[in-house]
């Protein structure tokens, strides 16, 4: 394989890639990585990182000037903008923004051979094939959800996942931080959500299922060194279970429910008449913002089923100024947003339909749009009838179905501009290990990532699935474990 392939396997495909096929860079022993602005600190330590172990190079991070290297600028790109070029002595990264050094790292990643992933020095060299690229995305939101409720993951596996779809651009990490089976963050003020609520899962093992605050924070700024947005959810008033099991109070009947270890949706509801549940919807929201630096807040929503259109109506409209009195935007499940006429909130769809009157009224009135339909992109549909774990309530999600889909288009009424981005939920029920996790999310996660990324007028299924299959040799590196599609032309 040369290096001037490595330009045709770049997913997500980048906005404008010119060959250079004169010429190679070949990093040297010696090099350094040059910083000329702090913008790019953390880019380049995060690159640093990655080649230190596989190449056995110092590669030192200077801000003295060099002439060759891998040299990171200020640059006046737009916000996540960027631009690679790649000499036969230097690789030059330009960028207006941290966020914009993080995308051309991801990039340069993948213009190198696979080996440079691994965590054991490897032969190398170290080529990357000269080029230039001029890279920008389609839309700003670009999102990973993993649900930690009704499976428990550690930090460590939550940690793993992140660095996964950092290497794809993903820029926002939406983290299910509590439903029926379990409440997943510690909250000082109401203790017993995680000392009750927190010891169980899907299944009935037990145990201390939860992120302490100081937890949580490191995982903050995890992801933010690998340029990615936190997003906490608490769903509410549906998939309320493990909190109505810790604090008898917030039920209508004042009885404390018991822990819930199945896989039901849509039989639980907070009291909605109660001061109380907002009282400690404002402690959660207050003490979850206070430790969360991204914009966002998502307060669920979804699948209330128990509770009347009434009485989720009233619910919506206490709850809804609660987070912005805290600072934040909330981000809801789509049937949130019949509730407002307060186009601040963002409404992230799920259904798998595509039409959906209350949520095309209000990008009308002006929200924003994440797009997340269930038969399109959740990661924790099954493949094919034969492969294992997952659900199917939303059919079979094979490769090509989660790629082929225009998400500016998609919903009626809700246009391009109305748009935020593209969501990949990962919702756990049959998901119990970081296996799972990469079973499942691996390849779809990817077109995700490029619906999000890429322009429309690169859409293209055979080119898209020859990108992927190029993909399995940095998996096998990384010991991802993915799922060997048949739709995919696989190189091993
Ligand atoms: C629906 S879609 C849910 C989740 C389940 C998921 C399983 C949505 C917002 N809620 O509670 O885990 O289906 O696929």
């Amino acid at each position: 394989m040369t290096e001037t392939t490595r330009l045709q396997e770049l997913l997500p495909q980048p906005a404008e890639v010119q060959p250079h096929p004169e010429v190679t860079f070949t990093l040297d022993p010696s090099a350094a990585i040059v910083l000329t602005t702090e913008d790019a600190r953390h880019p380049a330590e995060r690159l640093a990182e990655i080649l230190r172990p596989s190449t056995g190079y110092p590669l030192e991070i200077t801000t003295t000037p060099a002439e060759t290297g891998i040299i990171f600028e200020q640059s006046e790109t737009p916000a996540e903008a960027y631009e690679l070029e790649v000499t036969a002595t230097t690789v030059t990264i330009r960028s207006a923004t941290p966020a914009g050094h993080f995308n051309a790292v991801a990039t340069l990643r993948q213009l190198l051979p696979p080996q440079a992933e691994a965590k054991t020095e490897q032969p190398g060299p170290w080529t990357v094939p000269g080029a230039k690229i001029q890279d920008h995305p389609r839309y700003p939101h670009r999102g990973a959800m993993l649900d930690v409720t009704r499976h428990f993951f550690t930090t460590d596996q939550v940690k793993r996942y992140i660095d996964q779809v950092a290497a794809y651009k993903i820029n926002y990490f939406h983290l299910h931080l509590s439903d029926d089976q379990g409440w997943r963050l510690e909250i000082k003020s109401w203790p017993n959500l995680t000392k009750i609520g927190g010891r169980t899962e899907v299944g009935g093992r037990t145990g201390n299922f939860f992120y302490t605050q100081a937890e949580y924070a490191d995982l903050v700024t995890y992801a933010q060194n690998r340029g990615i947005t936190v997003i906490p959810e608490f769903d509410m008033p549906g998939h309320t279970n493990a909190a109505q099991a810790s604090y008898p109070e917030l039920n209508d009947d004042d009885q404390a429910r018991d822990p819930y270890t199945g896989i039901e949706v849509g039989f639980s509801s907070l009291a909605i008449d109660k001061d109380i549940t907002y009282a400690f919807i404002d402690d959660v929201v207050r003490e979850v913002a206070a430790i969360t630096p991204g914009p966002y807040l998502h307060i669920g929503g979804d699948e209330a089923l128990t509770t009347p259109d009434a009485d989720y109506q009233a619910f919506m409209t206490r709850a809804l100024p609660i987070v912005q009195k805290h600072g934040k935007t909330a981000i809801g499940w789509h049937e949130f947003v019949k509730t407002t006429e307060d186009t601040t909130p963002v409404v992230q769809f799920w259904n798998q339909t595509t039409a959906d009157e209350n949520v095309a009224a209000a990008a009308k009135r002006g929200n924003k749009v994440i797009m997340s339909p269930a038969n399109r992109i959740y990661l924790d549909m099954k493949y094919t009838e034969e492969t294992e774990l997952g659900l199917k309530w939303a059919g079979h999600v094979e490769v090509e179905a989660s790629y082929d889909w225009n998400p500016g288009a998609y919903l009626d009424g809700v246009t391009e501009e109305d748009v935020l981005g593209v969501e990949a939920p990962l919702w756990t029920e049959t998901v119990a290990s970081s296996a799972d996790i990469e079973y499942l999310a691996f390849p779809r996660l990817t077109a995700a990532a490029e619906l999000g990324w890429s322009p429309q007028s690169t859409h293209d299924w055979p080119g898209f699935a020859r990108r992927l299959g190029a993909q399995a040799k940095r998996w096998e590196v990384q010991g991802i474990n993915y799922y060997r599609s048949p739709q995919v032309p696989w190189q091993d």
